[in-house]
């Protein structure tokens, strides 16, 4: 894999880095605003102390650390396939492009060596999984790979109490940051209430190293709530997941398909508020997740 100069010096020398996801460039958000929002959230993470990552795969090769022609690329190239665990091999050996998932952004991060990863929202169990089994690969992933995921909780279109018990199930520590409330990505409410509070990055940075000293495999999700002023509206935002929800299914949307046309929905059906709170959230999460990473290396 090509690690850039900055990032493989950066982890060299025990300076904070943070990992940064590429399907929400390709096929999380609609180009420019993906491309500048990906721009955006690398100068955010610099400004809270540390190094981006962004990971993708370019012609079979993985790539930590893209530059912004790079990124520029992943956003308006077509053809990129979303790449999760399991099309990592097959696109390494085709040599193709791939926008890794939080599912293969985790196993590249922690192959590079970086501990600290932030994202808008990670994939889940999908309403009706105890039928369809539609349950993301991301959750596998959080069950076994050693790194921090810094999400806006888990997002409104999935089953939320599905999801977190099977991260419970899979042994996955659930910090909830600020609020014991799950955030449910676009609003601060799930209505869910959390065991696991945290107040600051040191208390995450704790936890991450309490969780390598006593090597206790697999990864940490920290659910970092949307600011109250970006947050959307709740009943705005339930009924256009109900009506996205229900054109999947007329459409007979399925498989890794199913995600990036609920969220390209939305976005069409709150007439671009939704995209506005996700690129909120995800600077949030890049203030956060930055801060974590420097705690981490002065522990
Ligand atoms: N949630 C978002 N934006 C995204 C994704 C999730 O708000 O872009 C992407 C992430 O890359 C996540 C993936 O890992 O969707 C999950 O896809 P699936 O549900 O097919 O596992
Ligand atoms: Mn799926």
């Amino acid at each position: 894999m090509r690690v850039s100069k900055e990032v493989k010096e950066a982890l060299q020398n025990n300076k904070p880095v943070v990992a940064l996801e590429s399907t929400i460039i390709s096929h999380g958000m609609p180009y420019p605003k993906n491309v500048q929002t990906a721009l955006a959230v690398e100068a955010e993470i610099r400004k809270n102390g540390a190094i981006p990552a962004t990971i993708g795969i370019i012609d079979g090769e993985p790539v930590i650390g893209m530059s912004p022609e790079e990124i520029e690329q992943f956003g308006k190239r077509k053809g990129v396939k979303k790449a999760s665990r399991r099309d990592l091999p097959i696109i390494f050996a085709n040599k193709e492009w791939g926008a890794t998932t939080v599912a293969a952004t985790m196993i590249l991060a922690n192959m590079a060596g970086i501990e600290v990863f932030v994202t808008g929202g990670v994939g889940g169990a999908h309403r009706g999984a105890e039928n369809t089994f539609d349950i993301s690969a991301d959750l596998e992933e959080l069950g076994k790979t050693n790194v921090t995921v810094v999400s806006a909780g888990v997002k409104a279109i999935l089953d939320l109490n599905l999801t977190l018990e099977i991260l419970e199930t899979k042994g996955v520590p659930v910090l909830s940051y600020g609020t014991d409330e799950f955030a449910d990505f676009y609003t601060r409410h799930s209505g869910i209430k959390m065991e696991n509070v945290v107040n600051s990055p040191l208390e995450v940075a704790k936890i991450i190293k309490a969780k390598r000293d006593n090597k206790l495999d697999g990864g940490i999700l920290v659910a970092n709530p949307i600011p109250e002023e970006d947050a959307m509206d709740s009943k705005v935002i339930n009924n256009a997941i109900e009506k996205a929800l229900k054109m999947a299914d007329e459409a007979h949307v399925k498989g890794k398909e199913i995600t990036p046309f609920l969220l390209k929905t939305i976005v069409e059906l709150t007439g671009g508020d939704s995209l506005e709170s996700n690129i909120k959230l995800v600077l949030n999460n890049a203030r956060l997740g930055a801060k974590i990473a420097k705690e981490l290396c002065n522990l």
